[in-house]
């Protein structure tokens, strides 16, 4: 791997306008094919949906203030917490970092001038749109209260929009299909010349495992979500059993696509993290090719374990037990990333920016979220914690905690790559402390609450409960200002002039040779292989963090 990857060949000599500049106007955007441009509109979309979402997870904490009902009733906190699940779920975390911070990257982490097919690319951001617009219609239609698990009888029997959002969700595999499509199609047929599969940045690797998961299970849900319509709708019996059907097959259906969907949300992550962390430890990653063979591992062991969220619906306990023991595998891809991200800090020269801090943010987080995953692995103490605030802690540590932080954290890594400006750096370095212990204290009680047998979607409960719910509530408040705060200074880094150059960080894969920001077509002429992805050695000299311009 030593003589891996590449410079920007022929300089950058002859100036062309960024690819923020040219072409102008809103119809340009409306139907580009560069990635870049595809890639910031998935940005601001998630992000708007990010708010949405946030705000119905900010009332859910403040209903759950006191006890009994404090400023909602029981079947409108039912909606909430539906629609809140549903819009994280998939419009929020699912697109976040493969379509929006994968479209922007990756094409330009290998050397390449766009993704394999432009077209379906733009066409699955619309997709995506359609899919959002469908999911904001139910509320017309008076919101769905399933819970975004949408579990039979009830989901089949309930009145209002459950169809128009399972079909939402339906419209919206479709454009994470696509995605996926398009990134193995660009991966195999677009890496510069001489770049082999192991001279790849990570980021690569976690893109591809990301994208075998999004072909070959989002079909299933779609499908599974369609017989739901069709047992609305039509009234044939597929999980009905006074229609012959079976309710807890739809279980086996939805998280044989959705078991392996958080993997969908993790490995992106993961893949940004590989990025974040040698570039600011200074150091060649540890363990190139054990981190890029067990986001693959984790990409296939992920469709093995699926009945794990469902060992108290009556299956029996030989295959309780089977279930219970291959999901602890899983745990080990996981582990072995952690210490090789570890192992890459150690002893580095850390520079303790705002990536950075969000990706030791990351690691800690994640550890609890993966660490609690194994009391909920094994078959005996899941009987305990399933469906209570336990597990709600659990997958906020995996899902909102892990993903986010990695969006934020390779958010923070690219904006001077995407749009050559630098944002507050002493105001992101605040943001990102108060992020971490707001989240802490949004979620750590829940863990406590789950364990003395607080159940989730509980409208009521119990009044020794309230203690740590106030502590959950309050904490969300500080969550919601880490996260304004970081609205607020990226938005005014716009105020900046564009200034910034084309390696901020001293990065030493092959975005960081193109201008801040990129041409339209990314590199001028045929990338040169130069140096691997991650090669620290010390010539030529990186540009230092602290010759910046600000
Ligand atoms: C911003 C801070 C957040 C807070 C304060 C928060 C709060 C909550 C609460 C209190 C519940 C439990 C509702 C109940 O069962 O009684 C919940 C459920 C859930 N949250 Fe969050 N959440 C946040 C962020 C996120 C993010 C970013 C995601 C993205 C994946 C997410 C995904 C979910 C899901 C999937 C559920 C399950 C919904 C259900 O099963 O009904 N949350 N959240
Ligand atoms: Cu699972």
């Amino acid at each position: 791997m030593s003589e891996g990857v590449l410079h920007a060949g022929a300089g950058h000599a002859v100036q062309h306008a960024d690819y923020l500049e040219e072409p102008r106007g809103l119809w340009s955007w409306l139907t580009t094919v560069d990635h870049k441009r595809i890639g910031l509109m998935y940005m601001w979309s998630v992000l708007f949906f990010f708010l949405v979402g946030g705000i119905f997870a900010l009332l859910i904490r403040l209903e759950l203030l006191t006890p009994r009902q404090t400023v909602m009733d029981a079947e409108t906190y039912n909606r909430v917490f539906t629609l809140h699940g549903a819009i994280m779920t998939f419009l929020v975390i699912i697109p976040a970092i493969p379509a929006a911070l994968g479209n922007f990257a990756l094409p330009l982490l290998i050397g390449a001038r766009d993704v394999a097919f432009p077209r379906l690319n733009l066409a699955s951001l619309y997709i995506y749109w359609t899919g959002a617009a469908m999911a904001v219609a139910t509320l017309a239609l008076g919101g769905v209260d399933t819970g975004w698990t949408f579990y039979t009888p009830y989901s089949t029997t309930t009145g209002g929009g459950v169809s128009l959002m399972v079909l939402a969700a339906f419209v919206l595999g479709f454009s994470s299909i696509f995605t996926g499509v398009n990134f193995i199609a660009t991966i195999h047929k677009l890496r510069a010349p001489g770049m082999g599969w192991f001279e790849m940045p990570l980021f690569a690797w976690g893109m591809y495992a990301t994208a075998i998961i999004q072909i070959l299970a989002t079909p299933v849900l779609g499908i599974t979500l369609l017989l739901i319509v069709m047992e609305r709708v039509l009234g044939v019996g597929i999980f009905d059993p006074q229609l012959g059907g079976d309710p807890v097959l739809f279980q086996h259906f939805f998280w044989f696509y959705s078991h392996p969907a958080v993997y969908i949300m993790i490995l992106p992550a993961m893949a940004v993290i590989s990025e974040v962390i040698p570039t600011f430890s200074k150091k060649t990653i540890f363990g190139y090719k054990a981190i890029a063979f067990s986001s693959v591992a984790i990409a296939l062991l992920g469709f093995l374990v699926w009945a794990h969220h469902m060992f108290v619906a009556g299956m029996s306990l030989f295959a309780g037990a089977i279930f219970s023991f291959l999901t602890f595998f899983i745990a080990v891809p996981s582990a072995i990333k952690v210490f090789n991200w570890i192992a890459t800090m150690w002893r580095g020269s850390i520079a303790l920016e705002a990536p950075m801090l969000h990706a030791i943010s990351f690691l800690l987080i994640f550890t609890i979220g993966g660490l609690t995953g194994l009391f909920l692995a094994a078959l005996s103490t899941d009987v305990h914690l399933h469906d209570t605030y336990f597990v709600v802690a659990h997958f906020h540590y995996v899902m909102a905690g892990s993903n986010l932080i990695a969006l934020l954290a390779g958010m923070h890594y690219w904006w001077p790559k995407m749009f050559g400006r630098m944002y507050n750096r002493r105001l992101a370095a605040i943001a990102s402390a108060i992020i971490f212990v707001g989240f802490n204290l949004t979620f750590l009680p829940q863990f406590v609450l789950g364990s003395r047998g607080m159940p989730r979607r509980y409208f009521n409960y119990l009044p020794q409960f309230q203690d740590l719910h106030v502590v959950s509530t309050v904490g969300s408040w500080v969550l919601a200002a880490g996260l304004f705060l970081t609205a607020a200074y990226l938005l005014a880094s716009f105020r900046q002039p564009k200034g910034m150059p084309a390696n901020p960080w001293g990065g030493r894969t092959l975005e960081w040779e193109t201008p801040s920001p990129p041409t339209t077509h990314n590199f001028e002429g045929q990338p040169v292989l130069q140096h691997g992805p991650y090669d620290y050695r010390p010539e030529p000299a990186p540009v230092g963090v602290k010759e910046m311009a600000h």
